[in-house]
């Protein structure tokens, strides 16, 4: 099941009627007349039954258009860097298949979400075969989940990550003053392939949800009076993020995602490789507010999202965008039966 906003995609386990939902076919191969593969990508399958939330996801090697004309030619969960994002509820158990169509390497899930034995957990699927893993989604938050297998930074490095956000039980304290939601992906991308650059270099660029263009071309949104949250997640593999939205003041920083980790009033948060934060504020004037990390050379080199506030309500002016990799996940809940988040202009 997914919801497709006029940003992206984003998958969850939160609702049964969505089950059955989400299959598509699968497919896979070279492109012709080279040795380089280029998987298409395959959407996740998730569906809940009860408690458990069964998930299904691909690890395959796509190519990314990392910045405008350049292609990376990524190691990826389901085709896109990052890979899908997750969202869950706090006591979920995920039954979770990875399925290997890279026909070279190993590869594993690592999910930052559970408590599991790692040596059994989150162990190597070979070339196309599948492994099943079950463990419970015990705490709240924002998570990292990554590729596993060693070397680990060559994995991340090459597209292997994204964000799996478990909601709170009794949800946040402050949801009913959410207006609208997004997700945001820091993450670095170094020359293609290079363990040397991977381990000893600067990234080439440093980007929100996979790219240095996609949140430039297509603002996330907001009306004056709105009150914004953004699940952030630095994905590194190397670097901390200085997150900041300028012309802003966070009213709440819930530090990586725990109702009970709440901070008021701050300009910055920082957030170390693997790290994440729910960040909430209200945008009071008209404009673009560029989101940033105040990391500047990494701004420089892409790390530049902006949000673009607008008198009358954008959602009444959007035309469907039928874009697809993880340029931007907008966790767009406006249309969403699920009172929590079925928030009110
Ligand atoms: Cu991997």
């Amino acid at each position: 099941m997914h919801h497709e906003t006029h940003h992206g995609m984003m998958y969850d386990g939160l609702h049964e009627d969505h089950m059955g939902l989400g299959m598509k076919g699968e497919g896979e191969g070279n492109v012709a007349g080279t040795d380089r593969i280029n998987q298409p990508p395959v959407e996740p399958i998730i569906h809940r039954e009860g408690n458990f939330v069964f998930i299904e996801m691909t690890a395959q090697v796509t190519d990314v258009e990392i910045s405008r004309g350049i292609l990376y030619n990524a190691w990826t969960f389901n085709g896109t860097v990052p890979g899908p994002v997750l969202r869950v509820k706090e006591g979920d158990t995920l039954v979770f298949t990875l399925r290997n169509h890279d026909p070279e390497n190993d590869h594993s899930m690592d999910f930052h979400a559970v408590h599991a034995a790692p040596n059994r957990k989150f162990i190597d699927v070979a070339p196309h075969d599948e492994r099943t893993f079950t463990y419970t989604a015990s705490s709240p938050g924002v998570f990292m989940y990554h590729c596993g297998t060693d070397p680990i930074l060559e994995h991340i490095a090459n597209g292997m990550y994204g964000t799996i956000i478990v909601e709170p039980k009794d949800g946040y304290p402050s949801d009913q003053e959410v207006d609208r939601e997004y997700v945001l992906v820091q993450s670095e991308w170094y020359a293609e392939h290079d363990m040397e650059a991977f381990l000893n270099g600067e990234p080439e660029y440093v980007v929100f949800n996979g790219n240095d263009y996609g949140l430039k071309e297509h603002p996330l949104t907001a009306k004056v009076g709105d009150t914004v949250r953004i699940y952030v997640s630095n994905a590194g593999p190397n670097h901390t993020s200085s997150f900041h939205v300028v012309g802003t003041i966070f009213d709440r920083v819930y530090i990586d995602g725990h109702p009970d980790n709440m901070m008021h009033g701050m300009q910055t948060v920082l957030l170390p490789a693997s790290g994440g934060a729910v960040v909430e504020f209200t945008v009071k004037e008209a404009g673009d507010y560029p989101i940033v990390s105040h990391q500047f050379n990494h701004a420089a080199k892409g790390a530049v999202a902006i949000l673009r506030v607008t008198e009358d309500d954008p959602d009444a002016m959007i035309t469907h965008r039928n874009e697809v990799s993880a340029e931007l996940m907008d966790v767009g809940f406006q249309n969403d039966e699920n009172a929590t988040f079925d928030h009110e202009f």
